[in-house]
């Protein structure tokens, strides 16, 4: 069969950029799909694509009368989650990719990928899906083009990215001018989790993706080149691609503070992004500014600060624990035009996880009538798709081109326990450091087993496109002359009682912790040294209208001394382990821990 460019009402013809217009027919060569459909993004492409899908059972109907324009999307059961165990970052040298990534020699990834390939898009439509990740009219924003065979890819694309005629239109502006161009290519393949790869080449800032259709390995604008390749590319460039969501703090008197903060897969980070205040501070007049959820571009500006914009222009947010108590703000930003993937349902039709309220499903994410004998009705991991637009609480600055400043970075996990509420870093080496030795309980956002500590520096583990070693340095960097660095903190959300209960509220009581942050900005808050840094003052983390005991605070802010020295001897070993060099400032700011 031959690729036949589609030149119908939905499709553009192709490119001027030849460049760009031999690799299409390139991988059409390859893969020998029925049609090549080049995407301009219109309503009208995506309602025909929705019909065929609906069509075809790719996606299945939601009740419109609760959900308008929603829709369900059962994947396959084996493909769930991201697939760390198959994800490779192939620098030339491996030392290049660092322990921290699985490896293998370009030439070999390629032919290895390459043979899944051929031939794999008989029968099937290739779509070309020119984005831009960050604002469209951004100096910061960078373009990719992604080839997929997957519909429900190009529909996700499409409310996570600015995809289609505008972003083709800047990556042939880009490409006259010489600027390089992400290319990723992707196809679901049989779904068979033994012939799947997620492949990166940061060096011909290439992805190449095969068999699989979730999130994390199919829409390749979002972790594959919005972190991983992104991230190897700052570093060249001297600016920070970082998994982290920007929020803006706006207090009693106006002013608004941006805050990035890095938490791992399934930790809080869209949680903490749309934070609705609790009452008291609400009627004092603070509010909050959603910009980001899950990816931060940092560069340092003319005046010395760091300025942030969000990559993406959607949410592919965690559905489970999502409720009108934990974050009322997504519960209405998903209320219509969402694509809902592996919840479960209500015998009405409407979309349900666990967490959210106390109905009794009636079908659960493998459309199974629902048996709690079988486990949770929606997957730990079922997700929803929906434009940053809907969000009540979008910043009005979140497309600004120049980006938002930061003032503080947050680094936080999962630990149930040693890790206090809240702590400030001495500097920025030592905040380098504070972020390195991170470490978080796994979660279901990665196939393989729930709640296990491991080491996750920067929230990055998954993501980072290159070594370790090599990206402390480069955050280290960023300490020069002139440089208005934000302060660093840690937090953590998760500590438990004896019970296995969280002693911390979470969600919008997490507003206590960031006015405490952000009066440490500003210079009004109080704080107390400790060997880990500066903790709140008892007295410091505002409790109006809260109900935990003195007990349970003050244990909050503990520093367990012996539990940090033995935690200290833990990163030590785990920097040796990354090649991290005896003379780096993060072992002089890990010595005044131990
Ligand atoms: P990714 O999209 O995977 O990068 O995750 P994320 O960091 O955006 O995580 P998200 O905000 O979706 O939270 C994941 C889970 O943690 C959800 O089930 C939340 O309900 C829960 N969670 C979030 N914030 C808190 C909190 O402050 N306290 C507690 N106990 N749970 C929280
Ligand atoms: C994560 O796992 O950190 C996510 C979801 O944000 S995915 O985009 O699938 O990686
Ligand atoms: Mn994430």
């Amino acid at each position: 069969m031959n690729a036949v460019p589609q030149r119908g009402a939905n499709a553009t013809p192709g490119t001027r950029l030849a460049s760009l217009q031999q690799w299409v027919d390139e991988v059409a060569a390859l893969t020998r799909p029925d049609r090549v459909v080049w995407c301009d993004g219109s309503d009208a492409e995506a309602d025909t694509l929705q019909e065929a899908m609906m069509a075809d059972g790719t996606l299945l109907p939601l009740n419109q009368d609760t959900h308008p324009g929603c829709v369900l999307h059962r994947s396959h059961p084996d493909d769930v989650a991201r697939v760390e165990h198959l994800t490779f970052v192939c620098h030339e040298r491996r030392e290049d990719s660092g322990p921290n990534n699985h490896w293998m020699a370009p030439a070999e990834a390629h032919a290895k990928i390459d043979a899944l390939f051929e031939g794999c898009m008989e029968g099937r439509t290739l779509y070309v899906v020119p984005y831009c990740m960050g604002p469209i009219d951004s100096p910061l924003a960078r373009c990719g083009v992604e080839i997929t065979d997957s519909p429900y890819v190009v529909a996700n694309m499409r409310l996570m990215t600015r995809m289609g005629a505008a972003a083709l239109a800047r990556i042939e502006r880009e490409g006259d001018e010489g600027k390089p161009l992400v290319r990723g290519l992707h196809s679901t393949g049989e779904l068979d989790p033994d012939r799947r790869f997620i492949m990166h080449f940061p060096e011909e800032l290439v992805i190449k993706s095969y068999g699989s259709g979730y999130g994390g390995n199919a829409l390749l604008g979002k972790k594959c080149h919005a972190l991983r390749i992104a991230s190897h590319q700052a570093r060249q460039e001297g600016w920070l691609a970082e998994h982290m969501l920007i929020v803006g703090i706006e207090n009693p008197q106006g002013e608004v503070h941006y805050v990035a903060a890095a938490f791992p897969s399934a930790c809080g980070k869209t949680n903490l992004a749309m934070l609705i205040p609790p009452e008291s501070y609400r009627e004092q007049g603070w509010k909050v500014w959603t910009v980001g959820d899950d990816i931060c571009w940092m560069h340092p500006g003319e005046d010395g600060r760091l300025w942030a914009i969000n990559p993406e222009a959607g949410f592919f947010g965690v559905a489970p624990g999502t409720s009108e108590k934990s974050n009322p703000n997504a519960l209405h930003t998903i209320g219509r035009d969402t694509i809902f993937t592996n919840v479960a349902t209500t015998d009405d039709g409407q979309p349900w996880w666990e967490g959210l309220d106390k109905r009794v499903p009636a079908k659960d994410w493998q459309g199974r009538d629902f048996d709690p004998a079988r486990g949770p009705a929606a997957h730990p991991n079922s997700r929803f798709t929906v434009s940053a637009k809907q969000c009540p609480t979008f910043s009005a600055h979140a497309e600004d081109p120049q980006g938002v400043p930061i003032s503080a970075i947050v680094f936080g996990g999962r630990r149930s326990n040693l890790v206090p509420l809240v702590f400030e870093a001495r500097d920025w080496a030592h905040g380098v450091l504070v972020g390195a030795a991170m470490g978080s309980e796994t979660t279901a956002a990665a196939t393989g087993a729930v709640g296990v500590m491991r080491r996750d520096p920067m929230a990055m583990k998954p993501f980072c496109g290159y070594g370790f070693a090599d990206y402390f340095a480069h955050w280290l960097s960023f300490d020069r002359p002139g440089a208005k660095l934000p302060k660093v903190f840690h937090v953590n959300w998760f500590r438990k009682d004896a019970d296995g209960r969280f002693m911390w509220p979470g969600f919008g009581d997490n507003l206590r912790v960031l006015e405490w942050i952000i009066g440490r900005v500003s210079g009004e808050a109080a704080a107390t040294e400790s060997r880990i840094g500066h903790l709140p003052t008892f007295e410091a983390i505002r409790r109006d209208g809260l109900d935990i005991e003195d007990g349970t605070m003050r244990e909050l802010l503990r520093v367990d001394e012996p539990g940090w020295q033995a935690e200290a001897v833990e990163v030590a070993a785990y920097l040796d382990e990354l090649g991290v060099p005896a003379e780096s400032p993060l072992r002089a700011s890990l010595g005044a821990m131990a």
